[in-house]
């Protein structure tokens, strides 16, 4: 390969072992990709796309993507808006962009307090020193709400730094909240709700990676959608179809077809954009459904 035909290559960058990694490798293969893993495993060499992942640590994907080193990096959206508001600090007007919210890695960011102490809302951080691995986000927020208090920077085990006497409480991420009752600490609030993002270069995109690019992306688009999207097949008497139309989470124009020999019923088939719980087939079948049939979707391009 030629080193014009390398830089050609569109370039993303994933975390390399961590919670988002198979979620994001899945993702890129469900877009169709197929990959051999160098030999020193950090970089996927995509054999069926002009796509190479460069596997990294999660905190150094924006920066990657911001000097445009990489077209396009899946991280946590905490990091994402970590790295934004400190570039912007810099004042760095030409920001790496967010392209998708994807469907993985939710958690949020949260103030623990020690258990037994009380908080009557912002206000009541005045004075307070704050433990946190997200210096940018618990500043921007302190000063949103005008509260003096100080942060304290911890890049690990933030949650221990109130036993240790370093913090009065901690700003950190939380999904089932065990690691913050271990501590002995309670969630007082959250100050941000992330799941994982697709950001993209500020630098735009070059002519020769458009089209590959615009395709991924697309692709990546209808994974996405796939993934709450249903099939949904039934029976409908005519009279009840406004109604059981309306029953249909997220369809568009359904498609509606005469049934052999019945004048008075027909077969509805369409595609729902949200998931379809039994609750709903429970109200479509009083409202006179029948021969219900709800399918997964494999693959939709719009
Ligand atoms: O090595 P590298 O730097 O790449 O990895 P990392 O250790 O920094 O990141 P990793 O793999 O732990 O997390 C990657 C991303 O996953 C984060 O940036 C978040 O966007 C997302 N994510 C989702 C989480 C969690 N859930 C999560 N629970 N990241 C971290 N945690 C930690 C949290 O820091 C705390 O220690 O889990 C603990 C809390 O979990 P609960 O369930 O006890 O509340
Ligand atoms: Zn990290």
């Amino acid at each position: 390969m030629t080193t014009q035909q390398q830089q050609n290559r569109i370039k993303i960058a994933v975390q390399k072992s961590g919670r988002l990694t198979e979620h994001s490798m899945d993702l890129l293969v469900r877009c169709g990709l197929t990959y051999s893993r160098g030999r020193d495993q950090l970089i996927c060499y995509g054999e069926n796309m002009p796509v190479d992942v460069l596997l990294v640590r999660d905190d150094d994907i924006p920066g990657l993507v911001q000097e445009d080193i990489c077209d396009l990096g899946i991280v946590g959206g905490n990091i994402a808006e970590e790295v934004r508001l400190d570039l912007e600090t810099k004042g760095e007007t030409e920001l790496f962009q967010k392209v998708y919210e994807l469907d993985y890695g939710h958690c949020r960011l949260s103030f623990g307090l020690p258990e037994g102490s009380s908080f009557d809302g912002p206000q009541s951080l005045n004075g307070k020193r704050i433990a946190t691995s997200y210096p940018n986000i618990v500043s921007d927020y302190l000063r949103r709400n005008n509260v003096t208090a100080s942060v304290v920077e911890f890049s690990g085990a933030v949650e221990i730094a109130p036993s240790l006497g370093k913090s009065d409480l901690i700003c950190d991420l939380v999904s089932s909240g065990a690691t913050l009752r271990a501590h002995h600490l309670f969630e007082a609030e959250t100050i941000l709700e992330s799941k994982a993002v697709l950001i993209q270069t500020p630098k735009g995109v070059p002519e020769e990676k458009a089209d590959w690019i615009r395709r991924l992306l697309q692709r990546v688009q209808g994974v996405l959608q796939v993934r709450e999207s249903k099939y949904i097949m039934l029976h409908a008497p005519r009279s009840a179809l406004k109604k059981i139309r309306a029953l249909l989470p997220g369809s568009e124009a359904p498609t509606i077809m005469p049934l052999e020999g019945r004048d008075d019923k027909v077969a509805l088939h369409a595609v729902c954009r949200e998931n379809v719980f039994w609750e709903t087939l429970e109200q479509l079948k009083e409202a006179g459904a029948s021969s219900m049939l709800v399918l997964p979707v494999e693959k939709m391009l719009d």
